[in-house]
């Protein structure tokens, strides 16, 4: 990758994280503890739609340790714009006013109405209750199909309709693909909504600073985009706010975001002229964090009897929630792009329709948009496969696109960066023995074991890399795609490196060292990283998308080039050679054929900050600085194989094996990578598997807690088999894909398949997820009864 011999990168370096997490010593934001400090808690709405006729807060106001108690009203004056929607997808597009507090109605079980500022949080909690609300209840409209009926009730009254936007595309005679075909399929899955738990639910302290500056301490996983947003929403000037992402414990998207808490934070440091801080309740958490998901995808694939696919068309209902939040609006249409998935074809037709509803917004969850893609493109070739009576391997076969390593334009009209789709298949149906499964299969049917076996295929990819300017702005997403870091030589030879990624469980840190580490030739433990702080970390646009390594991580790597560019220079200069003669390696420049000609990095180092010892007009210092913005995207692959056992009489569903053979490019650190797929798969299962937001007629949330909502335990998960080919990407000097959200993506369809397979012998095609016992019981006796 470098002139520089490769020693770090690919390496199994530890995770200079872990000592301080495991050893209790991280600094949580509710870790911050500020002289002075108050503290604040939210008067949510017990109900999911009502006008507000009245708030009384006097008795409020009068509990003990309250200091202050607000309404929209009181705070009117702090904003100077409202939350905004980060994505403008569409000219037509139909925003509402989003507050941090609402004064006329309530849209959503949560919506926040007033605030209590207390001494400290228990005050502020036990003084919630005495806020008098008088809430005339409206008619709820929580589905999204009732949200498009005429009549239906309007969550947003002046936007005279539910229907936030449409946004069709076309590409190639989806007509003649749909009239040359043998067969069409088509198919209608539920995405269930799902709710983010990351670890450290969210939390804010905002710190007034002399001068009319202001710090604002968040979990976040944003802090460059918080800052310019905060400074919009509160009219703080740019250069008077300093935003800190101290150590976050996982976001998984949810703290992608500017949220109305961290708005008030801020808003109510400067009104009371103290620190303040709130800190989410996990049951708040249900109501108040965006959720994920929640989408009705109808599919059509037209095909050949041989199996060959000619077309493609997708009709999507995307529910927004009651308002938009940063990327709302643009999380269905990641998607977009993504339907057509491994597979070559003719015409592709996608029409996404967003609904405003009486819930929680959604916004980003893990993977955003392509899990979505993947399960209906990966759940209708096994339909396919069905339908013509083909092994699903064979469908998917016949269709992908050819290995290619240079860009290849998709169904979809994007260009996929590189891909060799058959090589992990091939590789993970060896890993599993497909073969032998199958034999197991068809000898336990025989046998009429009440324990089937299920075998279950996903191949996919995902764009992530988020990046290219270009294409934010062509989503109206502002176009900054780009990614910074600084590069700094200190004159003992150390390294610090700034980037403008903001890690919350990604080991940045760690992956950071190794890249400048190979480049500069030191040690990854001479490598300091500084991120997460506007002010040591200026540039940025943060960590999601799986961008942080295809975008920032090459964004250090070419910083560390130009170091070692200028280094060249005095290296020259101080060992009298031409500039063109310097070679470097191992962190040793030397003249070329004389290697004992050399001087070492430490040394060119103690030069660059000498003036009098640098070559003429040279300035002193070593350290560089770059924007990367890559020509495109990275589009990770993979094959995942799924190996359930599902009891037929109690509907229960075991995964015995789950077998993953995935392509993120040159792996900069395996550990972490494996970890990153661990933690994915695992969120897919748990999709496909266990969780589910479920709101009631009146716009309750039924699982409003642990108890309800089932986020699966080490126990109900499986052991992984992972491998890994090396595709690179020609987005980037390194090659490298991102894989953060990849297993998210790869694993519902591989899960969901399986427990079909399992059952496909008794006539069974079809089960929403979450696949609970009960849903997979109810499979089976409904097949059974249509026997
Ligand atoms: N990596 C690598 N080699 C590769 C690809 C990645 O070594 N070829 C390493 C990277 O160096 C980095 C890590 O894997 O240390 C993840 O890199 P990347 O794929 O670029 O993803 P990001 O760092 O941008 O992380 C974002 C991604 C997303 S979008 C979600 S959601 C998610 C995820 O990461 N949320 C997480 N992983 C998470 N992990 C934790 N612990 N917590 C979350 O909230």
């Amino acid at each position: 990758m470098t002139e520089t011999a490769q020693r770090y990168v690919g390496g199994g370096v530890p995770r200079k994280e872990d000592p301080a997490l495991v050893t209790g010593r991280a600094t949580w934001t509710d870790n911050i503890k500020l002289p002075g400090m108050l503290h604040f808690a939210l008067v949510r709405s017990p109900m999911a739609h009502a006008k507000i006729n009245r708030i009384d807060v006097s008795a409020a106001r009068e509990q003990p340790g309250v200091v202050a108690v607000f309404t929209a009203e009181d705070l009117k004056d702090e904003w100077a714009a409202p939350i905004p929607c980060g994505w403008q997808v569409t000219e037509d597009l139909r925003v509402p006013e989003h507050w941090p507090l609402t004064g006329d109605k309530v849209r959503y079980l949560g919506d926040p109405v007033a605030v209590v500022v207390a001494e400290d949080r228990y005050a502020a909690k036990d003084a919630l209750e005495f806020v008098e609300v008088d809430y005339e209840p409206l008619d709820v409209v929580t589905d999204m199909q009732e949200a498009l009926k005429e009549g239906a009730p309007l969550v947003h009254e002046e936007l005279g309709t539910n229907e936030c936007y449409t946004w069709p595309m076309q590409n190639g005679d989806i007509d003649e693909a749909f009239g040359r075909a043998d067969v069409v399929v088509k198919e209608r899955y539920i995405q269930q909504r799902l709710i983010p738990n990351a670890i450290e639910p969210r939390a804010v302290v905002a710190q007034p600073e002399p001068g009319g500056s202001f710090t604002v301490y968040s979990s976040t996983q944003v802090p460059h985009i918080l800052k310019s947003v905060l400074s919009a929403i509160c009219g703080v000037p740019e250069h008077r706010l300093r935003v800190v992402a101290p150590d976050v414990g996982g976001g998984f998207g949810s703290k992608l975001n500017v949220y109305p808490e961290e708005a008030l934070a801020l808003a109510l440091s400067r009104r009371l002229g103290v620190p303040v801080k709130w800190v989410e309740e996990r049951s708040e958490n249900y109501l108040a964090t965006v959720h994920g998901r929640d989408q009705i995808q109808d599919i059509e694939v037209a095909a050949t009897s041989d199996g060959k696919i000619l077309g493609m068309k997708v009709e999507l209902l995307a529910d927004m929630g009651a308002y938009l939040q940063l990327g709302t609006t643009v999380v269905p249409l990641l998607g977009a792009f993504m339907y057509p998935g491994l597979y070559d074809f003719d015409a592709y037709s996608f029409k996404c329709t967003a609904v405003y509803t009486n819930k929680t917004p959604t916004d980003a969850y893990r993977g955003a948009g392509r899990p979505e893609a993947a399960y209906a493109v990966e759940r209708i070739i096994d339909a396919l496969a069905r339908r013509l009576g083909m092994d699903p391997a064979e469908v998917r076969r016949k269709n992908f696109h050819p290995p290619f390593d240079e860009p290849r334009t998709q169904p979809a009209g994007i260009q996929y960066d590189s891909g060799n789709y058959e090589m992990v298949l091939d590789r993970v149906m060896e890993l599993a023995d497909y073969e032998g499964l199958r034999e197991e299969q068809r000898r336990r049917r025989e046998a009429g074991d009440p324990v089937q076996l299920g075998i279950g295929f996903s191949t996919y990819t995902e764009i992530c890399g988020i990046a290219p300017s270009q294409v934010a702005a062509a989503l109206g997403g502002g176009g900054a795609g780009w990614e910074a870091a600084s590069v700094r030589v200190l004159s003992s030879g150390k390294v610090e490196v700034v980037t403008g990624t903001s890690p919350h469980g990604q080991g940045h840190v760690t992956s950071w060292s190794q890249i400048a580490a190979d480049a500069l030739g030191v040690s990854p433990d001479d490598v300091e990283v500084i991120h997460g702080d506007t002010d040591s970390a200026p540039w940025g646009r943060d960590t999601y998308g799986s961008r942080s390594l295809p975008v920032g991580g090459v964004a250090v790597y070419l910083a560390a080039q130009k170091v070692v560019e200028k280094a060249k220079k005095i290296a020259a200069h101080m060992l009298e050679a031409a500039e063109g003669d310097i070679e470097f390696e191992g962190g040793r420049f030397s003249v070329r054929g004389s290697p004992d000609r050399n001087v070492t990095l430490q040394q060119v180092a103690g030069a660059a900050f000498l003036a009098a010892d640098l070559p003429e007009g040279m300035e002193p210092g070593l350290s560089a600085e770059t924007f990367f913005d890559p020509p495109n995207f990275t589009f990770p692959f993979g094959a995942h194989i799924c190996v359930v056992e599902v009891d037929t009489e109690t509907g229960k569903v075991r995964i015995r094996d789950y077998f993953a053979v995935d392509d993120c490019g040159p792996v900069v650190n395996p550990q972490i990578v494996d970890g990153q797929l661990h933690g994915g798969i695992a969120q897919g299962v748990a999709q496909a598997l266990y969780e589910e937001a479920v709101y009631d007629e009146d716009g309750n949330l039924v699982t409003g807690s642990m108890v309800d909502y089932l986020v699966p335990g080490a126990p109900e998960l499986p052991r992984y088999t992972l491998e890994r080919t090396e595709t690179p990407s020609p987005s980037n000097p390194l090659g490298v894909k991102g894989v953060g959200e990849a297993g998210t993506i790869g694993s519902p369809p591989a899960v969901i398949n399986a427990v079909i397979d399992a059952l496909s012998h008794l006539g069974v095609t079809h089960i929403d997820m979450p696949a609970s016992p009960a849903r997979v019981w109810q499979a089976i006796q409904e097949a059974r009864g249509r026997e």
